[in-house]
């Protein structure tokens, strides 16, 4: 019995040895892991970092051309250290040669001339102004809000010929992507072939499904196959690239309403995002090209493109000072990474040459 009871008490504590090191190695297992996930932690935020600071670095040097007139057009004016109504006057004309439109440029000489400077140097104007326009412009920063649920949102693209939809429509895609959701593209602009080319060699590049067809084919039908695909596939996200256009060709401006009409039929509250296009050298014709646009599908979205081969980059200020649409982004080249959400503040810093800090 004894013996027995020995050898099952030996036996027992063989068994809380053995569960003690399966206990210890778990835990260091444990301990790895969570070492581990600190570490990719830490390294996705140096990433996260990265970008950030390389988009404020692309977004300054994007803006170099607009804010060599303005930034200079301050230091010049001000070589007297006076910002007497000369001075505020040169500064009212460089706004304007950037694009800023007169009535706006106006109105934010107006609330420089109104604040009280202690004192009186190129930067402390600068930084000044800054602030003012990135209050002036702030209630259109808004990045574009996708709302994942289970059917697809639908986002249409809008703009003339050369504004850049194609190629916005291949970072939106790959940034969606890399979030993990699944994106159909709808070629609805069946105009030339090489549009649908284009996409093909996009959509392959960034893993998007893409829905075609032969060069003339309905674009309204494409858009409508795409929809069901997207159904189908259970996708997130369904993005409707569509043919350049003038505002002023109405047989075309009638093709993106049936775009639109038919999408809406298949669901009421789709397309979610009517995304206008524009490209920033047009300057002042991009306000014409806005109110085109509303009038045909309602855009409730703007993004702008070629900031960084314009000196016309002041054109965000114009826009949002004579339409209520919330600007969701900006390109300021053409690679991928080139395209990121529009806000107010490192906007209006790189419009005058400013430095853009991290926050
Ligand atoms: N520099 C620069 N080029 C751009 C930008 N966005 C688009 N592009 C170029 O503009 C040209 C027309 O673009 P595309 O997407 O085909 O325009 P779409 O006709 O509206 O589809 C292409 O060569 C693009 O690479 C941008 O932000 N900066
Ligand atoms: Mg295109």
């Amino acid at each position: 019995m004894s013996l027995f009871k020995n050898k099952w008490f030996s036996k027992l504590t063989g068994k809380d040895k053995q569960e003690q090191a399966q206990k210890d190695a778990a835990e260091l297992a444990a301990k790895e892991q969570a070492q581990k996930d600190a570490s990719q932690e830490s390294a996705k935020e140096e990433a996260e970092d990265y970008v950030f600071k390389s988009w404020f670095a692309r977004l300054g040097a994007g803006l170099s051309k607009t804010s060599s007139i303005i930034g200079s057009g301050i230091t010049k004016a001000l070589t007297s250290k006076k910002l007497d109504d000369t001075a505020l006057e040169e500064i009212e004309e460089n706004l304007i040669l950037a694009d800023v439109g007169a009535k706006a440029a106006n109105e934010l000489i107006n609330d420089l001339k109104n604040h009280k400077f202690e004192q009186i140097d190129e930067e402390i104007v600068k930084e000044k102004l800054a602030e003012i326009i990135a209050n002036n412009i702030s209630s259109v920063s808004k990045p574009l809000n996708l709302e994942y649920s289970n059917i697809p949102q639908v986002i249409l693209f809008s703009g003339v010929n050369g504004a850049g939809k194609t190629t916005t429509i291949a970072k939106i895609a790959s940034q969606e992507i890399s979030k993990g959701k699944k994106v159909i593209i709808a070629a609805a602009d069946t105009f030339r072939a090489a549009a649908v080319q284009q996409l093909e060699i996009w959509s392959k590049r960034v893993g998007a499904d893409l829905v075609s067809g032969p060069e003339g084919s309905d674009p309204a039908g494409i858009a409508f196959k795409a929809y069901d695909r997207a159904i189908e596939t259970k996708s997130d996200v369904l993005l409707i690239d569509t043919a350049g256009r003038l505002q002023t060709q109405t047989d075309l401006m009638e093709q993106l309403k049936k775009i639109h009409r038919v999408i809406n039929k298949k669901n009421e509250s789709a397309p979610h995002h009517r995304i206008l296009i524009v490209d920033a050298t047009a300057g002042q014709n991009v306000l014409n090209q806005i109110i085109a646009f509303r009038e045909t599908i309602d855009i409730n979205g703007i993004i702008i493109t070629k900031l960084d081969t314009s000196s016309k980059g002041g054109i965000i200020i114009s826009i949002s000072k004579n339409h209520e649409i919330p600007i969701h982004a900006i390109g300021v080249g053409e690679k991928q990474e080139d395209l990121n959400v529009f806000e107010a503040e490192p906007y209006a810093r790189a419009l005058l040459g400013l430095e853009i800090e991290d926050y």
